[in-house]
C-alpha cells in the first residue's frame, strides 16, 4: 500500500515535471529557411520608390499641439514638432481636413480655397510646408471631394437659385427614389434626404443624395464643371507645395442605383480621369486613397497603376497583427498576408499598412499590452507594403480617452507631450474637448523618453535598424519561415543585405528555438539588430548568426527581434588611374 502510494507520487512528479519543463520551452522549436519560398515583388517598381524608406503620420490638427494657448491645436503647433516628426523617421505626413468647417474634425468643408482659422492663417500653412520641406518631409492634405457641407455656398445657391450656375452641383430629384440601402455601413442613415432647411427655397421638398449623413450633401461628380472646379482646388494646393493627398470616400463619388452606390465603374472612371490630371501637374505626386474594404475591394482601383498611387490597407490591422497577437498562432494571419502578396491584382506595395486611424480607432486601446505594441509597430515597419502609416500617439500606444464626450472624439484626442497639466498639449487653460483623462499624462513623450524600456524609445531605435537596412528600407523580397506555433518568423532581402525577424507570440511561455539559416547568410556580416526587451544581447546572437548561420535564442513571451546583415564581400572600389 505505502509502496504503491510512493510509486504514484514518483510517476505524477515525472509526468508534471514533463509537463511543465515543455511549457517552460524544453521543447526546442526549429526554425529553418530551407522549405520556404521567396517572394518577389512581382510588379515593376520604379527602383528606389521615393516613399520606401519613409514612414508616414496621421495628424489631426486640432489634438497635436496648440502653440498660442487657445486650446485648439494649430499648424505652427505642428511646425514647432516637425524635429519630433524627423526623429521618429516620418517622411510623410497627412493632415486631416484643415479647411473652413462647423465641425470639430472638419469632414464637412465650407471652403476649399481657405484654412480654418481656429488652426491659423494660409502664411502658416504654407509656413508648416516650407519647414516639412527643409527636413525631408512631404505634406498630404486629405480631400473631401465626395460632399460639402450643407452650409457650403454651392450647395445653398444650388438649392435656392434658379438659375445657379451651381444648380446641377449636387444630386437633385423631385420624385422620391424611395428607401435606399446605406452604402457606408451606417444602416440608420437615409442616402435620399428631403430639402427642407430653408422655407421657401427653390428645392424645397426635393430630395438630394447623401451616402454618409443629411448634413454632407454628395457632389454630383458627372457634371463636367465640378470636375473641373476640383481640379482647380487641387491645383490650387499643389501649387501651395502639397506634395499629394489622403482621398476621402473614394468609394461612393457616383451611385447609380440603389444596388450600385459603391465601387460603380462610374466610379472608378472618375478616379482615373483625375489622377490622370494630378499626374500630369506633378509627376511625382504621393496619393493614398481611404477605400474603406478589404483588398478585393481596394484592387478595383489599382488599374495597372493608372489611378491611385496607393490605397490603405484596411485588413492589416485585423486580419494580420491583431490575429496574431490574440491566437498567438501564426500561420492564418500569415497566409492572409501572403494571399494579399500574392495578388496578380496589384502589388503588395500599392496596400498601405497602419495599426490605427481617425474611424477605425487607436490599437492602444484594442491591444492593451506594452509588449504586444512593440510587436505590432515591428510588424508595421518591417512587413512588406507601401509606406507604413502611424496615427499620431501610435509611437506611444497612446489609447482612446474614454473622457471625451464629443462623437468619435475619443479617437482623436489631444496628444501627449509631457506629464504636465494637459498632457503639455497646451499652455492655456483649456482644451478644445474639454474633459479629459489625466492618467494619459504617465504615457506622454517625455515620460517615455525618460524610460529605456518604453515604446517610443523601443520605436526609435527600431527606426534606426530600419533605416541603417536595405533589406528593411527597401522594397526587399520576403520570406516567411516555416515555424511552430507561437513562433512567427520571415526574412527580407535586397540584393546582399538581409534581414530576420523572430518573434514569439506566447504571452505566457518562454520558448528556445535553434535557428539555422545556414541557406540564408553565407559571406555576411552582423549590421544593426533590436530586441523588443531591453535583456536580450541582441548584438551577440547577430555575430554568432553571421558567422555560423545558426545560433540557439530564448524568446521571453511576447519578445521580437530583428536583426540586420551586410555582405561581407570587401566594396568594390574602381581601380584608380594613372
Ligand atoms: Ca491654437
Amino acid at each position: 500500500m505505502h509502496r504503491k502510494i510512493m510509486f504514484f507520487i514518483l510517476f505524477l512528479t515525472v509526468s508534471l515535471s514533463f509537463a511543465f519543463g515543455q511549457e517552460q520551452g524544453v521543447e526546442k522549436l526549429k526554425v529553418s529557411d530551407k522549405d520556404s519560398k521567396w517572394w518577389n515583388e512581382v510588379f515593376t517598381i520604379k527602383n528606389p520608390p521615393d516613399w520606401a524608406k519613409g514612414i508616414g503620420y496621421e495628424i489631426f490638427v486640432r489634438s497635436f499641439y496648440d502653440s498660442n494657448g487657445d486650446g485648439i491645436g494649430d499648424f505652427n503647433g505642428i511646425t514647432e514638432k516637425l524635429d519630433y516628426l524627423k526623429s521618429l523617421g516620418v517622411t510623410h505626413i497627412w493632415l486631416m481636413p484643415i479647411h473652413p468647417s462647423k465641425n470639430y474634425h472638419g469632414y464637412d468643408v465650407l471652403d476649399y480655397y481657405a484654412v480654418n482659422p481656429q488652426y491659423g492663417t494660409m502664411e502658416d500653412f504654407e509656413n508648416l510646408v516650407k519647414e516639412a520641406h527643409k527636413r525631408g518631409i512631404k505634406v498630404l492634405i486629405d480631400f473631401v471631394y465626395n460632399h460639402t457641407s450643407k452650409d457650403h455656398p454651392w450647395f445653398i445657391d444650388s438649392a435656392t437659385n434658379e438659375n445657379s450656375k451651381y444648380k446641377d452641383w449636387y444630386v437633385w430629384t423631385n420624385v422620391d427614389p424611395g428607401d435606399w440601402p446605406n452604402p457606408t455601413g451606417q444602416s440608420k442613415q437615409r442616402v435620399w434626404n428631403k430639402f427642407n432647411f430653408i422655407k421657401g427655397a427653390y428645392r424645397e421638398g426635393w430630395y438630394f443624395y447623401s451616402a454618409f449623413n443629411f448634413t454632407i450633401p454628395d457632389l454630383n461628380l458627372e457634371n463636367p464643371e465640378v470636375i473641373k472646379e476640383l481640379k482647380n482646388i487641387a491645383k490650387f494646393w499643389i501649387d501651395k507645395g502639397v506634395d499629394g493627398f489622403r482621398i476621402d470616400a473614394a468609394r461612393f463619388v457616383t451611385a447609380k442605383g440603389p444596388d450600385a452606390q459603391a465601387d460603380t465603374p462610374e466610379t472608378i472612371a472618375f478616379w482615373k480621369d483625375f489622377m490622370g490630371y494630378l499626374k500630369k501637374v506633378k509627376p511625382d505626386i504621393y496619393v493614398v486613397a481611404e477605400i474603406f474594404a478589404g483588398p478585393d475591394i481596394v484592387q478595383k482601383y489599382y488599374q495597372g497603376g493608372t489611378t491611385f498611387t496607393h490605397g490603405f490597407n484596411f485588413e492589416f490591422s485585423t486580419s494580420f497583427v491583431i490575429p496574431l497577437l490574440v491566437a498567438s498562432k501564426a500561420k492564418v494571419p500569415s497566409a492572409k498576408m501572403l494571399s494579399w502578396y500574392n495578388s496578380k491584382a496589384f502589388p503588395i506595395t500599392f496596400l498601405v499598412p497602419f495599426l490605427s486611424n481617425h474611424d477605425v480607432g487607436r490599437f492602444g486601446t484594442k491591444i492593451r499590452s506594452e509588449d504586444s505594441h512593440k510587436i505590432a509597430l515591428t510588424l508595421l515597419l518591417t512587413t512588406p507594403g507601401g509606406l507604413p502609416f502611424l496615427y499620431y500617439g501610435d509611437e506611444i500606444g497612446l489609447p482612446e480617452d474614454s473622457k471625451v464626450i464629443i462623437g468619435d472624439g475619443e479617437m482623436r484626442s489631444i496628444m501627449m507631450w509631457t506629464d504636465e497639466p494637459f498632457g503639455g498639449f497646451t499652455k492655456g487653460t483649456r482644451i478644445w474637448h474639454a474633459r479629459f483623462d489625466t492618467n494619459l499624462v504617465k504615457i506622454s513623450v517625455k515620460v517615455q523618453e525618460n524610460n529605456p524600456n518604453s515604446i517610443l524609445n523601443y520605436y526609435r531605435k527600431l527606426v534606426e535598424v530600419r533605416s541603417s537596412s536595405k533589406a528593411l528600407s527597401q522594397v526587399a523580397d520576403f520570406k516567411v519561415l516555416e515555424t511552430s506555433d507561437p513562433i512567427l518568423a520571415y526574412t527580407r532581402k535586397y540584393e546582399d543585405e538581409y534581414a530576420i525577424i523572430i518573434c514569439n507570440l506566447s504571452k505566457r511561455d518562454p520558448k528556445d528555438v535553434v535557428l539555422d539559416l545556414r541557406e540564408v547568410l553565407k559571406d555576411v556580416k552582423y549590421n544593426k539588430g533590436i530586441s523588443s526587451s531591453i535583456d536580450t544581447d541582441v548584438n551577440s546572437i547577430g555575430q554568432k548568426l553571421a558567422s555560423t548561420g545558426q545560433a540557439e535564442i530564448t524568446l521571453k513571451p511576447k519578445e521580437i527581434i530583428t536583426l540586420t546583415f551586410k555582405s561581407n564581400k570587401p566594396v568594390k572600389t574602381e581601380p584608380s588611374k594613372k
